[in-house]
């Protein structure tokens, strides 16, 4: 039978279960990438398992995210990990040699191999042709252990890219079109497969800036076929020992397909406060900017930057634009400084950030107090750029550049007047210098792990109880991310201090939820979270279910759940059951609501009855869990799952 290349990847994985769309899987983790804000949790939780050294073909640990060192934090983390990588058998980047995906692209992944990382955008790595998916820490300490990583086999959904992109339509565009079609929400379970004669003409960093934002459409991963292109990128890489040709066979049966004409694409641009609110660049064109940022895992690679280095050749940023630009990784980097572009960008007024997640994750470079913020991209949700009431659109880079010379959102096929659409090619041979990676210690023995005072252990919960007797603690709408439930940016540096970050649970909604919660908690109360549509989408930080698990949440009440956030909850024993419409309605803050027989309902798969005391009004609620997530939640999370096997 005919079969798709998402298919032959997972299933020449299969662990556990059968190729079965919507069925529960386990598969093989070949590599595994962490980063600093995830991964110190993820390797506290490792080392807590006890195992010796990873048992994963490459691990990688990166250091990208808390580099803005503000205090003794992030740099206790990254000595934390380095000591970590050198016993347990990891490679450590460190800072300042890029972004994660960035980095992982050029000098790691692989057509063929499965990668798991703690990081939503990890799914950059199928612009390869691999199977890349993001994940919470905990599941990315138990892959690193060797352990299989568990997922619902995926359907699959065809867009077939035809044509050729416009000069000054990139694939950022495309993405954004995507992101139109289908939207932010109501993509869990789905796998976006590239396939068509439009993919001949993208470059495997073009490829990974779309699959980098499928993570934005909620789907599992993304993934582009490995071709004569993706053998050139590697080869230019020096790797081309990893290249391995992979397509769909002739025939392949889809779940949906759709087609996507390049050649009749133009700008697009996401606007306030979501990804998935797409419109035409020309329909907001003439808004005046602030901030133009250009970087982050999405667009900061080679060809980005040096189609900004020349659009803006010779011109000075707008004296109204506050102009920075973050280079994905020390390769680019040097690359620019190289042949001159970087001159050519701090000529026309560049501030040059570390090459880091940076602006994107909200740790620097926030916007002034109600300002236009044109970023590069893949997230805008409220607050993330550190200002609350500033506005953040998304761009592809040549809009970026545009408005950086005019001052405003700006259609950059307007830059026809002044010059012919720059011709970036792909260089023969990137600049390889992998010195900034440190191979594990060839003596592990002699290691000792560093811990600052910063590093707490990572916290376990109680096995569910009988009966959760419990209060709405927060009532919230559709499209709630990880950034509202728990805020990264300069909260960030807490990561590895739960007590201290669960202060700013909700802190953008609500900033009094923990007082009320700890209040609750006190009076021997559970919280409960009710939410809408698509609750927890965005980030995979796990802090968004250890912080509320800290504070005493034993339930999210929801319309709908997004895949990261829905696992994260079952690893840390917080049970996300689903709500219909109307219950959604009628539930208010500060409901009390009891749940009985918890334990006996959910083992025996039956839906649960909520009672709302105070209303006097009951519903029923259902789940999603496999036989394996349902032990994990009466055990109270993954941890407590393992020790009760061990
Ligand atoms: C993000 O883009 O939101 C982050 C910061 O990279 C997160 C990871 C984190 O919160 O540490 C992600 O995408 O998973
Ligand atoms: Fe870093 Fe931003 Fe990419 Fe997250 S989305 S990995 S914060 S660059």
């Amino acid at each position: 039978m005919a079969k798709t290349l998402t298919q032959k990847i997972l299933e020449s994985h299969l662990v556990v279960g059968q190729y079965e769309p919507g069925k529960e899987i386990g598969i093989r983790i070949d590599q595994t990438l962490t980063q600093d804000a995830t991964g110190t949790m993820c390797n506290l939780q490792f080392e807590a398992m006890g195992i010796p050294r990873v048992k994963t073909e490459l691990s990688v640990s990166y250091v990208d995210h808390n580099t803005i060192q503000a205090g003794f934090e992030n740099p206790d983390d990254h000595k934390y990990l380095q000591t970590m990588a050198a016993k347990y058998g990891m490679i450590y980047s460190r800072p300042g040699n890029g972004i994660c995906h960035q980095v992982h692209l050029e000098r790691f992944a692989a057509p063929g191999k499965t990668l798991l990382g703690s990081d939503s955008h990890t799914p950059t790595g199928g612009g390869i042709g691999m199977v890349a998916i993001g994940a919470g820490g905990l599941d990315v300490a138990v892959a690193m252990a060797g352990g299989p990583f568990y997922l619902t086999c995926p359907r699959v959904v065809r867009i077939n890219l035809t044509g050729k992109l416009p000069e000054w339509v990139s694939a950022k565009d495309i993405i954004l079109k995507v992101l139109e079609i289908f939207g932010s929400k109501g993509n869990v379970g789905c796998v976006f497969e590239y396939t068509g004669e439009g993919v001949k003409t993208l470059s495997v960093p073009e490829r990974a800036t779309i699959t980098n934002m499928g993570a934005e459409c909620g789907v599992t991963f993304s993934i582009f076929p490995s071709d004569e292109v993706t053998r050139e990128f590697l080869r230019a890489q020096a790797r081309e020992t990893d290249w391995v040709p992979l397509s769909a066979d002739e025939g392949a049966v889809y779940d949906k397909e759709v087609e996507i004409n390049l050649s009749e694409l133009e700008p697009m641009i996401a606007c306030p406060h979501n990804p998935g609110n797409v419109k035409k660049l020309s329909e907001v064109e003439g808004l005046p900017v602030d901030q133009v940022c250009i970087g982050s895992c999405t667009n900061s690679s080679y060809r980005d930057l040096m189609i900004v280095a020349e659009m803006l050749d010779g011109k000075v940023c707008h004296p109204d634009v506050s102009f920075i630009v973050a280079p994905g990784s020390r390769q680019v980097m040097r690359m620019l400084a190289d042949n001159g572009a970087l001159d050519k960008l701090l000529a026309a007024g560049a501030r040059i950030a570390e090459s880091a997640c940076g602006f994107c994750i909200g740790n620097s470079c926030a916007p002034r107090s109600n300002g236009v913020s044109l970023r590069t991209s893949n997230r805008n949700f409220l607050g993330r750029c550190g200002t609350k009431s500033a506005d953040v659109y998304l761009v592809s880079p040549e809009a970026a550049a545009a408005a950086v010379v005019t001052g405003k959102i700006t259609d950059p096929r307007s830059f026809d007047r002044y010059m012919y659409y720059p011709s970036i090619m792909q260089p023969l041979m990137f600049r390889i210098d992998d010195s900034m990676f440190i191979a594990p210690s060839p003596e592990p023995e002699k290691i000792e792990i560093y811990r600052g005072p910063n590093i707490g252990e990572p916290p376990v919960n109680d096995p569910m109880p009988e009966k959760i007797d419990g209060v709405v603690t927060i009532k919230v709408g559709d499209e709630i991310t990880t950034d509202h439930i728990i805020p990264a940016g300069s909260r960030m540096k807490y990561r590895s201090n739960v007590p201290k970050y669960a202060e700013f649970v909700f802190e953008v909604l609500d900033p009094e939820f923990h007082i009320r919660a700890r209040a609750n908690k006190e009076k021997g109360k559970h919280n409960i979270i009710v939410g809408g549509l698509s609750y927890g989408q965005g980030s995979s930080r796990e802090h968004a279910a250890i912080c509320p698990m800290y504070l005493g949440v034993k339930a999210v009440l929801a319309r709908s759940f997004e895949r990261i956030h829905a696992a994260n909850l079952v690893n840390f024993g917080i049970a996300p059951l689903l709500l219909n419409e109307a219950d959604y309605a009628d539930i208010e803050q500060g409901d009390e609501l009891v749940i009985e027989n918890m334990r006996a309902k959910i083992k025996a798969g039956e839906d649960l009855i909520v009672e709302n005391k105070t209303k006097g009004k009951s519903y029923t609620v259902t789940y999603q869990l496999s036989d394996r997530q349902k032990e994990i939640l009466l055990a109270g999370g993954t941890l407590s799952y393992m020790k009760m096997k061990a």
